[in-house]
């Protein structure tokens, strides 16, 4: 067997946004203990492949490509939230515009085409804060922020040691939002 590489689609805070981010991240986990995530990991993930042959990595790039050039958007990060099981605590969106949704389901819909398999749970955008909380989210403090989508990037997840590591393979920009 060749080798594999973890890969996904997401969208990737600008510089002031992930300061923001960075910010209330650490905030809340000063609330919920646990291992709080680096800034330069913050991410919403948009459509996860998984462990793919290397060869494939071309292939995903192609159906990025495949789903022409949509629009950009805003959107706000306005509550907590927690997988219990996956033990994350996440910010997430109570509202998300037409805009992400087609997005993240346009890059199932050409990676399925391509021959990836894309697990068919909802898609729910979120960007995880903290691994592994002691304390449940609503104990820990929340502003809403706002985030402006102008691109996607597609990511491999690098295994290392204690600490993930994400380098970033592709992006493609979004169109200017229609007011
Ligand atoms: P998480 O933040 O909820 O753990 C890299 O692992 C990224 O892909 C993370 O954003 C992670 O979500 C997400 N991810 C991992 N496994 C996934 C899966 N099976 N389905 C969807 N997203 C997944």
């Amino acid at each position: 067997m060749g080798a594999r590489r973890r890969i996904f689609f997401a969208l990737w805070p600008d510089g002031p946004t992930l300061e923001r981010l960075a910010n209330q991240a650490a905030l809340v986990h000063g609330a919920s203990g646990g291992r709080l995530m680096r800034a330069e990991t913050l991410h919403l993930t948009l459509c996860f492949l998984g462990d793919v042959e290397a060869a494939r990595v071309a292939d995903a790039c192609d159906a990025a490509a495949q789903t022409g050039s949509l629009p950009g958007f805003g959107f706000d990060l306005d509550q907590l939230g927690c997988f219990e099981r996956a033990r994350v605590l996440w910010a997430g969106s109570s509202h998300w515009p037409d805009a992400l949704a087609d997005l993240a389901a346009a890059l199932a819909a050409a990676t399925e085409k391509a021959g990836f398999r894309i697990e068919a749970r909802p898609f729910l955008p979120h960007v995880t804060l903290v691994r592994d909380p002691v304390a449940p989210p609503p104990e820990a403090p929340w502003s809403p922020l706002r985030w402006e989508a102008r691109e996607f990037v597609l990511v491999e997840s690098i295994r290392r040691p204690a600490v993930a590591h994400y380098e970033t393979l592709a992006r493609w920009p979004l169109r200017a939002p229609t007011a």
